[in-house]
């Protein structure tokens, strides 16, 4: 069977769980990535089995979740995290969870994987139009949305057996003006799907992966509901 590595999993509402169960059903084990964050009640709904209805399968089983790691995907290694986040009580409580490390983790506990999808995203000034997004939002934007599928990429390649695949989410606002996609995320989502052709370009000729986005539809994720969609 298939092993797959999704970042971007913190409850039973938004793409990436929909993707893990969509692999589940086909067979595949289940890794997920958690933001550090939202990583204690991800973990204790898990266990205290408020995801099991949305756990069933087609098929009457229950998706299994071989392991959940926490992951912050704007950090690559223990280097970048500045002192207020390493101190930070949410952080401070999980360990190994920089892209790098996580990456590590993953290749001591299971060796390689053959899927890897990135469902995640951030902009802090999503709610600003881009003529009014400061430059620390809009690069925030584009390390949270974007260099972070390229960081994941980098770092899982080396695991990712060949004939494996990576998949990101994108929106269509990255070619066409939707108010209310601001601060900086149409930009970000441009950058991700450009990024996509030339690492799909590289990661082919390095170690025969394919790499696509997929254009979402709308899904009243957590993430839109902060956006108001
Ligand atoms: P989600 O909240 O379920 O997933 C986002 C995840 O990212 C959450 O679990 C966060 O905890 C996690 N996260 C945030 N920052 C970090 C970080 N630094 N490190 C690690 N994890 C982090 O929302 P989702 O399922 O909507 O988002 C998944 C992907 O789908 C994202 O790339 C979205 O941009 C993309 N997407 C979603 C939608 C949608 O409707 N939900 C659309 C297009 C793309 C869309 O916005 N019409 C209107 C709107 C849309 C489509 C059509």
């Amino acid at each position: 069977g298939k092993r797959a590595f999704i970042a971007g999993v913190a409850d039973d509402n938004g793409y990436g769980w929909a993707i893990a169960k969509a692999l589940a059903a086909a067979g595949a084990e289940i890794l997920v990535g958690t933001w550090v964050p939202a990583l204690n009640i991800f973990e204790s709904s898990l266990r205290r089995g408020k995801f099991d209805i949305s756990r069933i399968l087609p098929d009457g089983s229950m998706m299994e979740i071989t392991k959940v790691y926490p992951l912050d995907a704007v950090f690559d290694n223990p280097d970048d995290v500045p002192e207020d986040i390493k101190t930070n009580k949410r952080y401070a409580g999980s360990s190994k969870w920089t892209v790098q490390e996580v990456a590590e983790s993953v290749k001591e506990d299971f060796g390689s994987i053959d899927i890897l999808v990135h469902s995640l995203a951030n902009g802090p000034e999503v709610t600003k139009p881009l003529l009014e997004t400061s430059r620390n939002g809009y690069l925030a934007a584009i390390s949270a949305s974007s260099y972070s599928y390229v960081s994941l990429l980098k770092h899982f390649l080396p695991i990712l057996n060949p004939g494996g695949s990576s998949i990101s989410l994108t929106y269509i606002a990255s070619e066409r003006i939707i108010p209310g996609y601001g601060g900086g995320m149409s930009s970000a989502k441009a950058a991700l799907e450009s990024d996509t052709r030339v690492l799909a370009f590289e990661a082919g000729r390095k170690r025969k992966i394919r790499v696509n986005t997929i254009s979402a539809g709308p899904l009243r994720s957590r993430a839109a509901k902060a956006i108001g969609f």
